[in-house]
C-alpha cells in the first residue's frame, strides 16, 4: 500500500553533519520525497509531537533535545516520504528506539548514543504507524507544503491574515 511517513533529522543528526548520510541511507528505500523543510521547534510543537510520552521520566529532557537545546542547533529537518510501505521501510532503516539495541547497520545503530543524562539521542524520528503518520504530518506540514494530496483538504478564504512576503 502506498503511504506517507514523517521523518525528522533531529538536532544531533544536524550537529554531527549526518544529513547527507541519512538521506543517502533513506534513498535505499526508493521512496519519494514529498516534502522537506527546516523547522525551528517551539516548546509547543515539541510537546505536541511527543505528547504520548508526557508521563515518562525523560519527557522534559526529550523536549529540550528536540528543540536543539542540548546541541545549540535550534532546528530540525522535517521530511515526508511517500511510497509503497513507506512507514515500515523507514522504521526498519531507522532501527530500534534505543540506539544501543538498534541493529548496528541501521541509522540509529550507526549514529545514535545514550547521553549521560539518559536521553536516547537517536538522530532521526520516523512515524511508527499510519495513524501516527497522519497526526504528525498534519502537525508539521500544511497541505500546500506537500507535493501530493496526502490527506483530504478543504479550501478556506482568510481576509485578515498577516504574513511575510518578499519586499
Ligand atoms: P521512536 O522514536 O522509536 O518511535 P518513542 O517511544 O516514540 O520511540 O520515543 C520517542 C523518543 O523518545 C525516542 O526516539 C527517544 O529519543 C526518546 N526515548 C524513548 N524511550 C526512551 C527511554 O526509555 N529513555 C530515554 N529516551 C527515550
Ligand atoms: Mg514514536
Amino acid at each position: 500500500m502506498k503511504e506517507q511517513t514523517l521523518i525528522l533529522i533531529k538536532p544531533d543528526g544536524l550537529v554531527k553533519s549526518l544529513t547527507g548520510n541519512i538521506l543517502t541511507r533513506l534513498s535505499e528505500t526508493k521512496l519519494e520525497i514529498a516534502a522537506a523543510k527546516m523547522v525551528c521547534v517551539s516548546p509547543e510543537l515539541a510537546t505536541e509531537h511527543y505528547k504520548h510520552l508526557k508521563d515518562q521520566p525523560f519527557f522534559g529532557e526529550l523536549i529540550t533535545y528536540l528543540q536543539g537545546q542540548l546541541h545549540g542547533r535550534y532546528k530540525v529537518l522535517a521530511l515526508v516520504y511517500w511510497g509503497e510501505d513507506a512507514i515500515g521501510k523507514v522504521r526498519a532503516l531507522a532501527g530500534a528506539t534505543n540506539p544501543e539495541e538498534a541493529e548496528p547497520t541501521s541509522i540509529r545503530g550507526s549514529y545514535g548514543r545514550i547521553t549521560s543524562k539518559g536521553v536516547y539521542e537517536n538522530v532521526i524520528h520516523a512515524s511508527s504507524n499510519a495513524e501516527e503518520a497522519e497526526r504528525e504530518i498534519k502537525l508539521w506540514f500544511q497541505p500546500s507544503e506537500i507535493i501530493l494530496d496526502a490527506y483530504p483538504v478543504k479550501t478556506i478564504t482568510q481576509t485578515s491574515v498577516q504574513q511575510k512576503v518578499w519586499a
